[in-house]
């Protein structure tokens, strides 16, 4: 390692040099010589991915510049700084956001016309890189925008998938997985290839006891040895010097190829180890709230932890501190229960490289990790049959029997002779094989566990983990999700944007959403109405336009856009909304002329995906599409309903769709989301919201006026006794509802047979996800949501309300109260 001093004068010798050159190339200059030289290309013609990339290019010149001086700076303060463990990012694209944080927004649109084109149009030429399922990636990424424009010293930790979500093709109404090689077509400007940095990963392999005076040391040897390398992303903040780093693990193996069996003419054989290494960081497990259940996954969850783990402490040493000072020096997070493993890793590094005793290390080791649930669904919660990791990682397994005997010690020391309880909180369950509770694991190993709304936290506290949480009870804390408004508003929404700018007198707002609530006083204001509407049309111009292109369905601006877009999941209710629109079908076909003429047009938009084998949600794409087809080509229903399904949900798509929305609907089975993101999106853009009584909806209804959503459905806390109760005598079903069913079965949208398992499930299932309870309830709120709807002053009036008491739902709040409560950290500005 140099001298640090050296390399601080040699940092700052670079940047001068930097700057005179920034100085006088101007964007037209340098986005030509990256044409040029960097893609070998002619200037002429130009085209609009060259132009990209060459642009990509040249703002990253800009960004790398920051990104290296806060490193630098990083170095030398030496500041406690907080790794993030999440196995999902979905970052969105890049070019806009980075130009947008880095204040060069005007230069590079001026730039760039005067290349002949449009920066909006160039950005939509970046893959949008989906390395992620749904709200918990996006959470991550959201959290890295704020912890970089907080000038927290942070990390991001995941796996560069090569092939991350699949892409969703609509085919016969039916979605169909498409592999997305998100690498595809040119390099990736924003990340950089840190050859310098890799390390050895181990798998399988043996435990080998040595004698040291009178204690055991244990050796983990032999399997197998991947190489993680490290490809970084700048993750820089909003009008700020700092930019933080993601680092993304790829695998490969260690030796490029088998020489001596090449030689010996095995020529598959010879890079057969090449192809098992590389299989570890190649998919992303396109499930959401299923355990994979599969060898690979587990070896994903180490491989980039314990790459992470080596980071970790080769900083610490690098900075000549003693592994006693990492809880000082570093808090890390992990992102559920996917990292957990890093857990036992951390102590076999301590035990047995480290040579420290376990009292020290678990010391270290607890107060180190903290821990978030995302979700309450049991068959979401991770358990790693015990054989499984006794081969593949034999030293952690007898470690976790060590920490669960130590644990099950003090429970017992605590509560003698209750076994009941000595089971309900062990690491291991006792079943066929046996298996660890990787939950289990993440609480007893941390000193923190937070809930990411207040329900959620609720009832991680006392239906998932009572025992835990009656043994450690000031372990568990909430932190309510939010979301960053540099994405979610500034450049999503660039006419509210600008509306805000002016009304509130500045750009202050971006980094302090608090400030809208100025706005509140002024809602009644008809130019700010007025302003307000305008804007709002743009965007579902904006998203009407895109309809058109990519559905063929001509949809009017002036009908109400209600919007449900999230992945596709029983308990997030797709199914409740596509029946009540059936209904509506139904409605609009016995109307008469003169009731048709009141009633409210609407544009049912809905996307997301489907995990690949879950049969119900992809019925459920499957029979919202049929509708589609029928109600969209039926001359008689006109432009007062139509119904779209748009591909492949992501994070770009979602920038459209969100700020054109009228109305979107968070209608999750109370007690089952564990909070939601995009309904804090929704409202933050001036968008009404349909919900229960679930997740973040409720503490939105607190924020922003219950009387402002409108609220349906069964409450939390009368799920299970309402389940009993039908149960035990199942209520007669809604004549509306009933009518839903006859239709679908007599073929309106197709054969039954096709939608033969949902109607099952609905029909002679138990209604677990009470979609017959809260049917008329739901029906109710509609139309109550189509009587303020025609009432354009109430509405904007509501919406303008909603938006500006949204100032608590910035993911820069949640971030703060995780750098205050958790992480204990400072923020540590770069200068200028
Ligand atoms: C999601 C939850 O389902 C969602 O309610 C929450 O807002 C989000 O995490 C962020 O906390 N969970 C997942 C998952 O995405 O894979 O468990």
């Amino acid at each position: 390692d140099e001298p640090l001093e050296l390399h601080v004068e040699e940092r700052k010798r670079q940047h001068a040099l930097a700057q005179e050159h920034l100085k006088v190339e101007p964007v037209e200059a340098s986005v030509l010589r990256h044409v040029q030289y960097t893609l070998a290309r002619r200037h002429q013609p130009l085209t609009a991915p060259d132009l990209y990339l060459a642009t990509a290019l040249s703002v990253r010149e800009r960004l790398i510049e920051r990104w290296t001086d806060t490193q630098s700076y990083y170095t030398t303060k030496d500041p406690k700084r907080v790794c993030y463990l999440s196995l999902e990012y979905l970052v969105g694209r890049c070019l806009q956001n980075t130009i947008h944080n880095l204040g060069v927004e005007n230069e590079y649109t001026r730039g760039i016309a005067a290349l002949g084109y449009e920066l909006e149009d160039l950005a939509a030429e970046e893959h949008d890189p989906a390395l992620g399922n749904g709200g918990l990636g996006r959470l991550a990424s959201c959290f890295l925008d704020s912890m970089a424009t907080l000038n927290y010293p942070a990390w991001g930790y995941g796996l560069r998938y090569r092939y991350g979500m699949f892409e969703q093709r609509i085919e016969r109404g039916q979605q169909r997985e498409v592999p997305d090689y998100w690498l595809q077509g040119h390099t990736n400007p924003w990340e950089v290839q840190r050859l310098d940095i890799s390390y050895p990963v181990r798998f399988y392999g043996h435990v080998h006891a040595v004698r040291q005076g009178c204690n055991l040391r244990y050796q983990w040897e032999g399997g197998e040895i991947v190489k993680a390398q490290a490809f970084d992303s700048p993750i820089p903040g909003y009008r700020t010097r700092n930019t933080n780093t993601m680092r993304l693990w790829s695998s490969c193996a260690w030796d490029e190829f088998d020489l001596n069996a090449f030689n010996a003419g095995q020529l598959a054989a010879a890079s057969e180890a090449r192809v098992r290494a590389e299989s570890i960081s190649a998919v992303l497990y396109p499930n959401d709230h299923t355990d994979a259940g599969k060898e690979l996954r587990l070896k994903q969850q180490f491989f980039f932890v314990s790459a992470t783990l080596q980071d970790v402490v080769r900083r610490l040493k690098r900075s000549r501190r003693p592994l006693a000072e990492l809880p000082d020096k570093v808090a890390i997070q992990l992102n559920d229960t996917h990292p957990t493993i890093a857990i036992p890793e951390l102590m076999r590094i301590m035990l047995d490289v480290e040579g420290l005793e376990w009292a020290e290390a678990w010391s270290i080791s607890t107060r180190t990790f903290a821990y978030t649930n995302h979700t309450i669904l049991p068959e979401a919660l991770e358990r790693w049959p015990v054989p499984l990791l006794e081969r593949l990682l034999p030293r952690h397994m007898q470690i976790i029997y060590e920490i669960n005997h130590r644990h099950l010690q003090e429970v017992e020391a605590r509560w003698p002779h209750d076994t009941e309880r000595l089971s309900a909180l062990s690491i291991i369950e006792e079943s066929f094989p046996k298996m660890v509770r990787m939950a289990v694991l993440a609480i007893v190993g941390s000193h923190s566990v937070n809930g990411v709304a207040e329900i959620h936290t609720g009832l991680v506290r006392t239906r998932l983990f009572p025992q835990l949480a009656d043994m450690w009870p000031e372990r568990f804390n909430n932190k309510t999700n939010g979301v960053t408004p540099r994405r979610w508003l500034l450049l999503a929404n660039p006419s509210l944007a600008a509306l805000l700018t002016k009304w509130l007198g500045g750009q202050g707002w971006v980094t302090d959403i608090e400030r809208l609530r100025i706005l509140k006083a002024h809602a009644a204001n008809p130019d700010l109405q007025q302003e307000w509407a305008a804007s709002k049309r743009v965007n579902k111009l904006r998203l009407a336009d895109y309809i058109q292109r990519h559905c063929g369905v001509e949809v009017s601006a002036d009908a109400l856009f209600d919007v449900h877009v999230k992945r596709i999941h029983e308990y997030k209710r797709q199914l409740l909304n596509i029946l009540s629109i059936v209904h509506r079908y139904n409605v609009i076909k016995a109307a008469s002329p003169e009731e048709r003429a009141h009633m409210v047009p609407h544009v049912k938009v809905f996307a997301g995906k489907a995990a690949a084998g879950y049969y119900l949600a992809k019925r459920v794409i499957h029979l919202i599409n049929s509708v589609a087809a029928v109600v969209n080509g039926d001359p008689d229903v006109g432009p007062l309903l139509k119904v779209v399904f748009l591909a492949n949900y992501n994070v770009s798509l979602a920038e459209v769709i969100i700020p054109a929305s009228d109305i979107s609907q968070h209608i999750s089975t109370a007690g089952m989301e564990a909070s939601g993101t995009s309904n804090m999106k929704f409202a933050l853009n001036g968008g009404l919201i349909l919900g229960t009584m679930d997740g973040a909806n409720i503490e939105i209804a607190d924020a922003i006026g219950r009387h402002n959503m409108f609220v349906f459905g069964a409450a939390a806390e009368d799920t299970d006794g309402l389940r009993r109760e039908m149960a035990y005598q199942p209520p007669p079903t809604d004549e509306r509802l009933q009518q839903v069913y006859s239709c679908i079965e007599a073929g309106a949208f197709g054969p039954a047979s096709d939608f033969r398992a949902i109607l099952d499930s609905l029909q002679h299932g138990n209604d677990f996800y009470l979609l017959a309870h809260d049917f008329p309830s739901y029906l109710e709120a509609q139309a109550e949501v189509d009587r303020v709807f025609v009432n354009k002053a109430d509405w904007i009036h509501r919406s303008i309300v909603s938006a500006s008491c949204m100032g608590r739902f910035s993911s820069d709040r949640t971030i703060s109260e995780y750098a205050a409560n958790i992480w204990h950290l400072e923020a540590v500005p770069c200068p200028e």
